[in-house]
């Protein structure tokens, strides 16, 4: 096909070409003016991350792989269904770029990323934030202000204490939003990595935490990680690309074997968000400097958020 035998206004934006938004989705600068009901905000921070750094370059390699869902859709050929076609189509969906970091200043970064999620918020959109490392989860929750449930996909607890004044690491996330006022529940799945520490876990479940290892998920069925949790309530997720298994994501820093399959991320997922209420989420800590060359962990970041993304618009469309 030439150029000219295409129709008009149509483009064949191939994956490599054009500026990287998510999903190809409108850029929007002034969050304070923006018309969605989904909105991407990048936090390049990884300033929190204890070994190797890098996961700051997370959400451009995401926003760049998904530039190759280039159908306007994410087809399922199992269910024989597409995904987010109208919400693509009727630009439901915006890119806000990312959050200002101050290099050397996670409180700086991270109340400037508390203020922009609360703003997202005050327009009545849905967050979905790309990292960064994990650090991030905690200030995007203290923005919510109504009672929310908070499930974690993930191989470590991130349940540290805060010591020597370290706030805004990847390890201290969950303890810290578990002792927020507006949070009503903690659940912790995937979590396997024997670097833990018992006393971390003891205090999670001290606290009222549910934690879902990975033999109870194989026996249950990953299906069931939102079974515990009254039927539609509000929900945020964090997903840490370390819960899937070591195999599926060598450019992560921390993967730990032992951990979901696709397919037991994908059933975890379509329950969470058919059977609650997704109020947010968040992708994490994949470390492009450290990925192979395919990119395949980036690739597998871009197609989660994005399938996720597509079931929980699936679940509201079928409510109305
Ligand atoms: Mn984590």
């Amino acid at each position: 096909m030439t150029a000219d035998m295409r129709g008009p206004g149509e483009r064949l934006n191939r994956a490599y070409s054009g500026v990287p938004t998510f999903l190809r989705s409108d850029y929007c600068d002034d969050i304070d003016a923006l018309d969605a009901d989904y909105v991407v905000i990048g936090v390049p921070y990884d300033d929190g991350s204890p070994f190797v750094g890098g996961s700051r370059f997370c959400a451009r390699a995401v926003r760049e792989h998904s530039l190759r869902f280039g159908g306007g859709a994410l087809y399922d050929i199992a269910e024989d269904k597409e995904y987010l076609r109208a919400a693509l189509a009727e630009r439901r969906l915006v890119d806000c770029g990312d959050v200002d970091v101050a290099p050397s200043r996670g409180d700086v970064t991270m109340a400037n990323l508390t203020r922009d999620v609360g703003r997202i918020l005050a327009r009545d959109a849905m967050p979905i934030v790309l990292g960064g490392d994990h650090t991030l989860t905690y200030p995007v929750v203290r923005a919510f202000s109504r009672p929310i449930h908070v499930m974690q996909l993930d191989a470590h607890l991130d349940y540290s204490e805060v010591v020597q004044g370290m706030t805004y690491v990847n390890s201290t996330s969950m303890r810290l939003i578990h002792q927020l006022g507006h949070v009503e529940s903690l659940t912790q799945v995937g979590i396997r990595s024997m670097r833990d520490m018992k006393k971390n876990a003891d205090d999670a479940r001290a606290n009222g935490g549910r934690i879902m290892t990975m033999p109870a998920i194989r026996r249950d069925g990953a299906g069931a990680v939102a079974d515990h949790l009254p039927q539609g309530a509000d929900v945020y997720v964090t997903i840490d690309i370390d819960a899937y298994d070591m195999s599926l994501c060598p450019g992560c820093v921390s993967a730990e074997p032992g951990g979901l399959t696709f397919e037991e991320m994908q059933a975890a997922l379509r329950a969470i968000s058919q059977r609650l209420n997704v109020v947010g989420f968040d992708f994490v800590e994949v470390n492009p400097p450290l990925e192979v060359g395919t990119g395949v962990t980036s690739y597998l970041g871009a197609l989660t958020v994005a399938m996720f993304l597509g079931y929980i618009d699936d679940a509201a469309r079928a409510v109305g």
